[in-house]
């Protein structure tokens, strides 16, 4: 499987983030892209770099106007004082309920609120290249998949799915699995299944298809009553509109087990066949792990690669995009393992369809003319 890095990702690496009012290590580091692309080096894999442009998908991925902020943001920080230079800025004030959120202020903190669900997005100098890097990356996978590459796994940061259209949060700026998504439909395919497995509901990726029926949103995660991002991953999020239908959360208690977990894969997997996609998107969280530092499901090392085998059963081009996970010393192995699980299940099933005795799983749309 081809593996795609973004070298800029290093130029964002914030110095802090804010946890009770205290300022500790971020979390998401330049250090986690780095322990999976050494492993995937070490394993063999095949490592290149974004070769497409995302601005185009980007513009059909987010606004405008938030992306004018975030490209000017750090200038227009620097320019209130140049000595900010040296500090991160984060937002102070937020356009809640009865507040309009409409009218884009002049006031630099008022803008980075109204453009953030959360303080928890330390902004510096190279946020933007690093996050459009990542996002290239991810529309470059799109590209592949078009050329007939099988799998492309984005080994990108910083992550994507808490960034709606209009806003950044949790780590993520913009949506790279949401590039990933609307690219493919972008090169002609007509119905895309998104299939997030971070511990983390993917609120932003929710948001961006919530009204659309092209693309299939389903999500299994910590359960938000209790886990970030709080306000959004319950059962009863089905879609709305002509989306109504596609999208499907499967919540679970903070502390779940492995097998409570592949029980909501399981579930999650035939909704996904069920749906007729052509292509799948993974936002790839690893943060599942039971050593990961900020969350609480149990899985191990060995599930990671029951997971990329349960993939591959689904039969369809898939692209992975990093999210989350934070246990950077065992990222690499972790990630390694989703893609080996995966390639394994997939050559066997070359194998079978070379000897005439293979049946394609995914249901195929009714009404289709193909
Ligand atoms: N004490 C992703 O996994 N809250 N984002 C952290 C830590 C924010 C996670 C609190 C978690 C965001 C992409
Ligand atoms: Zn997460």
């Amino acid at each position: 499987m081809i593996a795609i890095t973004s070298p800029q990702h290093r130029s964002h690496a914030p110095a802090f983030e804010i946890f009770r009012g205290n300022r500790v290590a971020c979390h998401e580091t330049p250090a986690r892209a780095d322990a999976i692309e050494n492993q995937l080096a070490l394993c063999g894999h095949t490592v290149t770099t974004a070769h497409v442009d995302s601005r185009e998908v980007l513009r059909q991925v987010h606004s405008e106007r938030y992306l004018r902020f975030l490209v000017h943001a750090w200038r227009d920080w620097i320019a209130l004082d140049p000595a900010n230079a040296d500090l991160q800025p984060f937002p102070a004030v937020w356009p809640v309920r009865t507040l309009r959120s409409d009218i884009e202020p002049q006031n630099f903190t008022a803008r980075l609120g109204l453009y953030s669900m959360d303080n928890g997005c330390a902004l510096v100098e190279g946020t933007w290249a690093a996050a459009k890097a990542a996002a290239d990356a991810a529309a470059s996978a799109a590209a592949l998949l078009r050329q007939g590459e099988r799998a492309v796994f984005c080994c990108t940061r910083p992550p994507g799915h808490h960034a709606g259209a209009d806003f950044m949060g949790g780590y993520c700026f913009l949506n790279n699995a949401a590039v990933a998504a609307q690219a493919l439909l972008g090169g002609g395919l007509a119905r895309v299944a998104l299939l997030d497995v971070d511990y983390h509901h993917g609120n932003g990726t929710q948001s961006i298809f919530y009204h659309r029926s092209d693309v299939l949103f389903v999500s299994i995660h910590g359960d938000p009553l209790t886990e970030y991002p709080f306000y959004l991953g319950h059962s009863d999020e089905c879609g709305a509109g002509e989306g109504d239908g596609f999208n499907l959360n499967l919540p679970l208690p903070a502390g779940s087990s492995a097998s409570a977990w592949f029980a909501a894969l399981e579930t999650a997997c035939q909704r996904v066949a069920a749906h007729g996609a052509q292509a799948l998107v993974v936002s790839l969280g690893l943060d599942t792990f039971a050593q990961d530092p900020i969350s609480t499901f149990l899985l191990q090392s060995k599930d990671f690669t029951r997971l990329g085998q349960r993939l591959a059963g689904l039969y369809l081009p898939v692209i992975f995009v990093l999210e989350g996970g934070y246990a950077a010393a065992e990222l690499g192995v972790n990630a390694v393992n989703v893609i080996e699980g995966f390639e394994q299940v997939w050559l066997q099933q070359e194998a079978q369809r070379l000897a005439g005795n293979f049946v394609q799983p995914t249901k195929q749309p009714s009404g289709g003319a193909v």
